[in-house]
């Protein structure tokens, strides 16, 4: 099977040359190399993809920015990198580790030590001590978390700053503050008369760094898509309600799951007074949506499911708990990358399965179990367009640095966020399932 990569890159050419095409992507502008996008961003004077761009937020002044990569990296074929990312690497040895993340491009992925999720990725890169420098190849809030969990003497470099997390982005620390601060207006702080404070901050492992320290100084907890359900028990055991942030689909999916009824599951719009409620229903409240998606994960709907099922009677539909409702609830299991993973490894018969999660993770499984069919519910070819700013010319770049004794493009979080953040990951480690 050709990479996701090649696959868009048909379907552009044969789109200009012919004006029709075989298949279609969501974004002919990721044949280019990323490094493309940048100048249009500059130029534009506003950023056409990236953190804010598609929650058509305008990115914070804070925001970091690519645009450095020298000519050289840009120009050179794929053969060239692919030599010179070999010898960098085994010129460092043990001393860089290189993390890919499930959603990456097979044209990185290649050259990974490890594969999985943002949570495995940061937890692997533990059992290297030795290596000074982490190469996270996967988004910043990744890199972020690695930072937290990794000594001080690691550097965590993300290959393409420009590489952040739409989803993320849509909940940023000012907004959360000051939602914070308008709930404990209207709930108060005292605890009611089995000890449950009026509320507990809950941040999906897709969050800022500054998110999780937020959670770790008010009482709250980190979790991923494969303990959501867990960690709002704990939360329940210790909060009459919960602020869930960003992604409003793994909130609700989770909360529905434990019976909690969606009358009872507002959504906060953070441009709007009270989220968009009014106080009663906030009071009535046990869980508050942030009002984030992810971009790769709303593109699913039911009607991808009902026609994998009239095509291939039998078919297997496990989705993402990013997915709308609808479509978690139309499937016929969901859970996180590493459940659908375990799922497909899991069956002995040859199966049909469709997917609905990230195309890259999709097709990797697809080459993996060849026994299976395996193929993404979303006919459209639509990667997670930020983690694949990670172009090779990037991974060689910042390679070929830390061999001339360089680093470049560290991600540093500030010592006082790290310590809050840590708590929140650790509170995280430390809950069971009741
Ligand atoms: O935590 C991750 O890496 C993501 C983005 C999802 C998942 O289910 O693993």
């Amino acid at each position: 099977m050709s990479s996701v990569n090649t696959a868009i890159q048909l379907i552009t050419r044969e789109q200009a040359e012919q004006g029709t095409a075989n298949g279609s992507t969501c974004s002919p502008a990721l044949a280019k190399g990323p490094w493309d996008y940048d100048l249009a961003e500059a130029l534009a004077g506003k950023p056409a993809y990236g953190p804010g761009a598609s929650s058509a937020d305008v990115a914070p002044p804070e925001t970091p920015r690519q645009g450095q990569l020298p000519d050289e990296y840009k120009r050179a074929s794929d053969e060239e990198l692919d030599v010179r990312i070999r010898a960098a690497k085994a010129t460092l040895g043990d001393r860089a580790v290189i993390l890919g993340h499930f959603y990456q491009r097979d044209e990185v992925v290649q050259y990974a030590d490890f594969l999985g999720d943002s949570f495995q990725l940061a937890n692997a890169a533990l059992t290297k001590p030795d290596a000074e420098a982490i190469i996270f190849c996967g988004v910043h809030f990744m890199a972020e978390t690695a930072d937290v969990l990794s000594t001080p003497e690691q550097a965590v470099i993300l290959p393409n700053l420009a590489a952040g997390c739409s989803m993320a982005d849509m909940a940023d620390e000012d907004s959360v503050e000051e939602c914070w601060e308008q709930l404990t207006e209207i709930f108060g702080k005292d605890p009611d008369d089995d000890g449950r404070v009026p509320i507990i901050p809950v941040t999906y492992m897709n969050s800022s760094a500054a998110l999780k320290a937020f959670c770790g100084r008010n009482g709250g907890i980190v979790c991923t898509s494969s303990n959501a359900k867990v960690v709002l028990e704990w939360a329940f055991e210790r909060g009459q309600r919960v602020l869930f942030f960003p992604d409003q689909h793994l909130g609700r999916n989770t909360a529905k799951s434990l019976g909690v009824p969606l009358e009872q599951m507002p959504m906060w719009n953070p441009r709007k007074e009270l989220g968009g409620n009014d106080e009663q229903s906030l009071l009535d409240s046990r869980v508050i949506l942030w009002h984030g998606f992810c971009s790769v994960h709303k593109r699913f709907n039911v009607g991808q499911i009902e026609k994998a099922r009239l095509d291939f009677p039998g078919v297997n539909v496990i989705v993402h708990p990013e997915c709308p409702m609808e479509v978690v609830d139309a499937a016929d299991s969901a859970g996180s990358t590493d459940f659908i993973q375990k799922a497909i490894a899991a069956a002995t018969e040859p199966t049909t399965f469709a997917i609905g999660t990230e195309i890259n993770m999709v097709n990797r499984l697809a080459a993996e179990y060849p026994q299976h069919t395996i193929f993404c519910l979303d006919p459209v070819i639509c990667p997670c367009s930020t983690m694949y700013r990670i172009h090779p010319g990037y991974l060689a770049w910042v390679l070929e640095e830390l061999v001339a004794g360089r680093i470049v493009n560290r991600i540093t979080v500030d010592a006082a966020v790290q310590d809050n953040a840590k708590i929140a990951l650790e509170r995280m480690l430390a809950a069971r399932p009741i």
